[in-house]
C-alpha cells in the first residue's frame, strides 16, 4: 500500500529506493555492511553523490563551514525555512538506512516539489549533517551541535580523531570546508525522518512513529592503570590487574542497567587491555561506556556511580582517569509539531503511535534551534547498527510521502505559530 494524499502528490518511490540502494553500495564491505566514518574518503564519495542528486533535482546546493550540506528550494520568503534532513556518515559495518533514509527521502521531497512546481510560501531545505555518529571524531552530532551553538565552530574544527586527523583539515582534504556560515540558513521548523532502530513499530505493525522525545546519553572513556606482571608467578592477591578491575567495574555497571534499568541502558562497546598478551597481567585497561536514559537525574546518578567505582579502584592501588566524550540531556520535541504529524498521518490513512527515541539524532540538537520533531518508520526486528538493518520498501515510501505532506503543510502560507503553518 502506498499513500497518496488527496491531491495525489506522492514521491517517486522507485527513485527513492534506487538511491538508497546506490548510497548503500558506497563503503560496502565483504561483510555486507558499509563503513563511511565521518570525513573519510568513503564519506566524501557519499557526499559527492548527495550533491549530484541535489543538482539533478534542480535544488541550490550550499556547504557550510562545518561541512553540513544543504539543498534549497525557494519559496516566497526566505526567513525561517522549513528544514528536513539527517546524516549519511555511518558506524563501522553499518546498515543502509540509518541517517541515509532521512537525507535521500529529503532529496526526493525537494525533487517532487520542484517537478510539480509547487508554490511555496517558505523556503524548504534538506540537510546532511556532519559527523552524526561520533565514531571517528567525538562528540557525535557535530554538524548540528555547531548549528545549535552547543559546540563552537572553531572548537569543532580543531577536534582531532584518535589517528590525529583534525576535523578542519579533513574537511579541506575532502573538499567540504564550505564557505556558508552555519547560521545563515537557520530553520524555523525541523523534521527528521529516520528508521526507528528499535523493535516497537515493527512488533506492533504500526507504520509511523511520531517521536515526542529522545533519551539523553552520556559517553565516557575510562582508563585504569595497574602493573603488568608475570601471569604465572604473580599471586592473585599481589596483583594490580587493570584488566580484572575494568571487567569488574563494567560488570557492576551492566548489572545495574539490566537489573534495575538505572539507567535504561548501558553499553561497554570497546575494551582494550595492554600489553594484550596471554601470559602478562594487564597493566592498563581502556574502555568506553554509553549510558542512556530519558531522565536526566538518572543519567547523573549513573555518572556518579561510575565515579564511585573508580574511587574504589584507587583505594586498591590502581590509578584511574575518565573523560566524558559526549553528553546530551533528554530532549522533548515540539508538542504542536507532534500533533500536526499525528494529524497528517491520519489524513494519509497511516496508523501512528507516539514514542520515545532510544537512539540519538541530530533532531535533538535542532530542538534547541526551532520547533522540532521526528517521524519513524519500522526497523525489521528492531535491528540497526548492523548490516541486517532493514525496512520494507512500502514503509520507506510511506514515510517519505508523509514527509512530503508535512513539508507542503509547513511551507504553505496558512497562518500558524511564528508564521509556520500547522503548528
Ligand atoms: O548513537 C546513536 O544513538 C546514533 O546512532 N548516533
Ligand atoms: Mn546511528
Ligand atoms: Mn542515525
Amino acid at each position: 500500500m502506498t499513500t497518496t494524499d488527496r491531491s495525489g502528490r506522492v514521491i517517486d518511490r522507485h527513485r527513492l529506493l534506487a538511491r538508497l540502494q546506490e548510497l548503500g553500495e558506497i563503503g560496502k564491505e565483504p561483510s555486507g555492511g558499509r563503513t563511511r566514518l565521518a570525513l573519510t574518503s568513503e564519506d566524501k564519495e557519499a557526499r559527492d553523490r548527495v550533491v549530484m542528486w541535489l543538482e539533478e533535482a534542480g535544488a541550490q546546493v550550499r556547504v557550510d563551514r562545518i561541512g553540513n550540506i544543504y539543498g534549497l528550494v525557494d519559496g516566497e520568503v526566505r526567513d525561517a525555512p522549513v528544514m528536513i534532513g539527517s546524516h549519511i556518515d555511518t558506524v563501522p559495518c553499518a546498515g543502509a538506512y540509518d541517517g541515509c533514509y532521512g537525507v535521500v527521502a529529503g532529496i526526493e521531497v525537494l525533487q517532487t516539489l520542484i517537478q510539480r512546481r509547487e508554490r511555496l510560501r517558505r523556503r524548504v531545505i534538506v540537510a546532511a549533517f556532519t559527523n552524526e555518529e561520533g565514531v571517528r571524531f567525538a562528540p557525535d552530532l557535530l554538524g548540528s551541535r555547531v548549528l545549535a551553538k552547543d559546540t563552537a565552530l572553531n572548537d569543532a574544527l580543531a577536534i582531532s580523531a584518535r589517528d590525529g586527523a583534525l576535523v578542519g583539515e579533513e574537511l579541506q582534504r575532502i573538499g567540504y570546508a564550505g564557505e556558508t556560515s552555519p547560521w545563515e540558513l537557520l530553520p524555523g521548523v525541523f523534521v527528521e525522518l529516520h528508521i526507528e532502530q528499535g523493535p516497537l513499530l515493527d512488533a506492533a505493525g504500526i507504520p509511523i512513529g511520531v517521536v515526542e522525545a529522545v533519551q539523553g546519553h552520556s559517553w565516557w572513556r575510562v582508563t585504569i592503570e595497574g602493573a603488568a606482571n608475570h601471569a604465572g608467578t604473580t599471586p592473585m592477591d599481589a596483583r594490580r590487574d587493570a584488566g580484572a578491575a575494568a571487567m569488574s567495574l563494567a560488570t557492576k555497571i551492566m548489572r545495574r542497567a539490566s537489573d534495575a534499568h538505572v539507567p535504561n541502558v548501558a553499553t561497554v562497546g570497546t575494551m582494550t587491555l595492554e600489553p594484550n598478551v596471554i601470559n602478562i597481567v594487564p597493566g592498563r585497561a581502556t574502555f568506553t561506556i554509553d549510558f542512556r536514559d530519558h531522565r536526566n537525574e538518572t543519567l547523573r546518578n549513573a555518572e556518579r556511580q561510575l565515579e564511585e567505582g573508580l574511587r574504589e579502584l584507587q583505594g586498591m592501588g590502581l590509578r584511574t582517569s575518565s573523560e566524558c566524550v559526549s553528553r546530551h540531556a533528554p530532549v522533548r520535541f515540539d508538542a504542536g509539531l507532534c500533533a500536526l504529524l499525528e494529524a497528517l498521518s491520519a489524513e494519509l490513512g497511516l496508523p501512528a503511535r507516539r514514542m520515545l527515541s532510544g537512539a540519538s539524532h541530530d533532531a535533538q540538537m535542532m530542538a534547541g534551534v526551532c520547533p522540532t520533531a521526528m517521524i519513524f518508520v519500522p526497523s525489521h526486528l528492531g535491528i540497526s547498527h548492523n548490516p541486517r538493518e532493514h525496512t520494507e520498501p512500502d514503509a520507506l515510501a510511506r514515510g517519505a510521502d508523509l514527509l512530503l505532506y508535512t513539508v507542503l503543510r509547513l511551507a504553505s502560507d496558512a497562518g500558524g505559530r511564528d508564521g509556520i503553518a500547522g503548528i
